[in-house]
């Protein structure tokens, strides 16, 4: 059967990349993309799009009908220094919308559902070195309690109503493609962009802020291979630990260096340390690596190496 795809929230960081590579592996008009707000030109131009408000059931089973959806990828969610600003707009986004796709597959509208969790489950309470899939979990952000309360939905629904749902707890995400989408890790994507632009870079923590990031090409191939896995290898169906690699802002400040040997860093701390601190340093992903074979490609270097040179690109396309 010819699987039709949804991603919903493909304007965001994830979205952006992983539209364009399910069209590649599924065809172009195989994967829906869909969003409140407009995407990147590549998207928008390689396949259909629908504007969705996600808050919007009935428009939702609508577009699931329209196209035959099988598979549905909920992306749209407002992430940790967005949701401290307006917490009601967080819980209610995040979690209706939740329930709205695993309800779709609850009543046999779908068939399989990808749904990001994130690092941000963990709290002040966690420990915070190489943090193992299970252990305390006592999140105190609106998005990290929203993401937990998900885990347990997702793995309720799969219990009682055997909804395929398959999910990984992101650590920050470093992409060229999309720009900072409102996280806490956001840093060290903003660092690229400012380096680049302007040589220098104010970071919004401080430098010894050690936290763990993945490199997009990582987390789009992750979630493809995760989604692609054979049902039985999924063992957890709350959301997996992914690790990723972990380092401080002092430590990427030193690699861009390596580049941009004019660049300076600074720091000025704001509400998103408090943040920062409550979340793991590193993160425990043998399960992943063991159920369905799970392998990070990029390390520090290599994914600095690979920003610098595209988003170079970019920007020179850009000023044409
Ligand atoms: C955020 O910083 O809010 C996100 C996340 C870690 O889930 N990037």
């Amino acid at each position: 059967m010819q699987e039709k795809i949804l991603i919903i929230g493909s304007s965001g960081q994830i979205g952006t990349e992983l539209v364009t590579a399910l069209r590649k592996i599924y065809c172009e008009n195989n994967v829906i993309a869909s969003d409140i707000k407009p995407s990147s030109y590549e998207v928008m131009n390689s396949g259909p799009f629908e504007k969705l408000d996600i808050m919007d059931e009935q428009l939702l089973n609508f577009i699931v009908k329209k196209y035959k959806v099988t598979q549905v990828y909920l992306l749209a969610a407002l992430l940790s220094a967005t949701a401290e600003k307006n917490i009601e707009l967080g819980w209610a986004l995040n979690m209706r919308s939740h329930s709205h796709v695993l309800d779709l597959a609850r009543h046999g509208l779908i068939k399989k559902i990808f749904w990001p969790s994130s690092i941000a489950v963990f709290g002040p309470t966690t420990p915070k070195i190489n943090t193992p899939q299970y252990t305390v979990m006592e999140p105190n952000t609106v998005y990290g309690i929203s993401k937990q309360a998900g885990e347990r939905w997702n793995e309720y629904y799969w219990n009682n109503f055997n909804v395929d749902v398959r999910s990984i707890r992101f650590p920050g995400l470093i992409g060229w493609k999309s720009n900072p989408g409102g996280g806490t890790t956001d840093y060290a994507v903003e660092i690229f962009h400012e380096a680049i632009t302007k040589n220098k870079y104010n970071c919004f923590l401080n430098p010894s802020t050690m936290l763990p990031m993945m490199y997009m090409k990582d987390a789009i191939r992750a979630t493809i291979e995760l989604m692609e896995s054979e049902t039985k290898k999924i063992k957890i169906r709350s959301s997996y630990n992914l690790g990723g690699i972990s380092f401080s802002p002092k430590e990427i400040g030193e690699e861009i260096k390596k580049h941009i040997p004019k660049f300076n860093i600074s720091y000025n701390e704001d509400f998103r340390q408090k943040i920062a601190d409550s979340w793991p340093a590193s993160i425990n992903d043998e399960h992943a690596q063991k159920d369905w074979g799970w392998n990070l490609e990029y390390d520090l270097k290599k994914m600095t190496e690979d920003m610098i040179k595209n988003l170079t690109i970019k920007y020179q396309r850009q000023s044409i």
